[in-house]
């Protein structure tokens, strides 16, 4: 552990409110761990209502200017951004890395470039946006206008830190709102640096603004403020439904993406080793830490053996370690916390009766890595669909295998879960995998596949999994109000 003295000298991030970066109010700050090593390597502000309260404010008066500011000029931002994050990418991959324990091979390959795409993507589409045109026969035209709802309150997540984060807060700038956005205090650090590209390419004062701290307080603060009246979370569901529940009483505009409990099911019809590459990244791609990732795998019954056979082989191969190391498959998960719920949540499928076949361990690396927070990627077997694991969101390295007889029966126990976010179906017949695609409840089904992500396309859950699509056009809906003007014909 660091002594408390060197705290002191430690790099302190800031908040960004009205275009400057300070410090929080009560200068008060929260530990930064590096998963890689367990150890504080750099202070978050903890921020309170009052720092929130500013930047709310600063919002709403660069909301004035900004909404009637051409979207061309914004796209000129949002574009001058990118740019900057694709010219020092190396830094913002390491700080990444550091910040969330993922290993540097994937933030270089996912999080940073689709990050500044987010970006770009967003700056062009505006630019593609139609305004919807309706006429009367002779007697009166239609037209629609889409405006900006105001101060946009962006929450994200600590799983894919930069990505999420520039996921929510583009779409929101380039329809015109000003936004407050409260990155996840586990992973502040890339959205620090950014807000420094923000001064950097000098995006007006107050049109974005990023608070650190504790979501029970400074996201709190947002989602019940009355000058906030739209809000994008991605989290886990029960904070979804805190979130839900504020918001409610005002009736804001809210898009929640939440947890997922995702099937993989498995055809014996399928081509067995692209359903086992796939596989293995579903369960284990940013440790597990991925809403998406396929944590049910359902195998049919003639195949079963020996799929769970490679299953295992492929997976006790994968290495763990180091994020530094382009080698290792997995880096550590993003906190001790999570870590030991993880942990625990091992146990407890272990005294359901479930058969550990590979992992279930924390593992310890000697060395400067000691402390640091690694998990072996885990399979088990022996539990019904209906247990504990195979219900709850493990959001780890840790996946659960079940045989399955049919396609009636495999598509009941797809959609016996509480969540419907994603799923993946892996057979040679086109036919049948568009009957289970179209049995599924998930917001998003992938064949053959997984985590192919086009810009465009909408993105969300039902059930649990959220409430709303957010993605290309989707997302400019969501951030704009929709009002239509009609003038009758004399
Ligand atoms: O997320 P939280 P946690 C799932 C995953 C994980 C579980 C809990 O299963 O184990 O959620 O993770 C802010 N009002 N996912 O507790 O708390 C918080 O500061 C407003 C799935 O770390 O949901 C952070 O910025 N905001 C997921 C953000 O919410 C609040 C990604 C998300 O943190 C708040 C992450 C409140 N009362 C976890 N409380 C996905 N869908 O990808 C917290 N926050």
């Amino acid at each position: 552990m660091v002594e408390e003295p060197l705290l002191y000298k430690m790099k302190k991030i800031k908040n960004y409110i009205d275009g400057k970066l300070v410090s929080p109010f009560e200068n008060s700050y929260i530990k930064n761990y590096e998963p890689r090593t367990g150890k504080v390597y750099s202070l978050i502000p903890e921020s309170k209502n009052k720092d929130v309260e500013n930047a709310i404010k600063a919002a709403k008066k660069a909301f004035v200017k900004w909404k009637n500011t051409t979207k061309e000029k914004r796209a000129e931002f949002l574009i001058a951004i990118a740019n900057e994050i694709e010219k020092q990418k190396e830094k913002f991959i390491k700080a990444e890395s550091r910040d969330n324990g993922k290993p540097e091979w994937l933030a270089a390959k996912v999080d940073i470039p689709r990050a500044s795409q987010n970006l770009k993507f967003f700056a062009s589409a505006i630019l593609n946006y139609e305004s919807k045109f309706h006429e009367m026969d002779n007697s009166a035209i239609n037209y629609t206008l889409k405006q900006p709802v105001g101060v946009a309150g962006c929450i994200s997540p600590w799983n894919l830190p930069l990505y999420l984060f520039t996921w929510k807060i583009a779409p929101a700038l380039i329809t015109g709102n000003t936004v407050v956005a409260k990155p996840s205090e586990i992973t502040p650090m890339t959205a620090y640096m950014f807000s420094e590209l923000c001064i950097k390419v000098g995006l007006p004062k107050g049109v974005l603004n990023i608070v650190h701290g504790y979501g029970e307080v400074v996201g709190e603060y947002l989602t019940k403020h009355v000058d906030v009246p739209i809000i994008s979370f991605t989290g886990g569901t029960e904070t979804g439904k805190k979130i839900a529940n504020n918001t409610s009483k005002m009736f804001k505009k809210v898009s929640l993406e939440l947890g997922g409990k995702n099937p993989n099911i498995i055809f014996d019809d399928c081509d067995l080793n692209l359903a086992l590459d796939y596989t293995i990244k579903a369960s284990f791609t940013n440790q597990g830490q991925i809403c998406l990732c396929g944590s049910r795998i359902f195998i049919q019954k003639k195949i079963y053996n020996q799929f769970k056979k490679n299953l295992i082989k492929k997976t006790s191969a994968l290495k763990v370690g180091d994020p530094k190391n382009k080698k290792n498959f997995l880096g550590a998960v993003v906190s001790k916390d999570h870590m030991n719920k993880i942990l625990e949540k091992i146990n407890l499928a272990k005294k359901e009766g479930g058969k550990i076949l590979t992992g279930g361990k924390r593992k310890i690396i000697k060395g400067e890595l000691k402390e640091g927070y690694y998990i072996e990627p885990t399979i088990i077997e022996n539990l019904k669909n209906d247990s504990f694991i195979n219900q709850e969101e493990v959001f780890g390295p840790v996946v659960c295998i079940i045989p399955f007889e049919n396609e009636k029966d495999v598509i009941k126990l797809a959609n016996d879960t509480k969540y419907g976010l994603s799923s993946s179906i892996f057979t040679k017949d086109i036919d049948k995998a568009h009957r289970v695609s179209r049995e599924i409840n998930s917001g998003i089904v992938w064949i053959n596949s997984w985590m192919i992500r086009d810009l465009r396309i909408p993105f969300g859950g039902m059930k649990q999994s959220g409430v709303g699509r957010e993605g290309g056009f989707k997302s400019l809906d969501f951030f704009t109000e929709t009002k239509n003007v009609c003038i009758k014909i004399n």
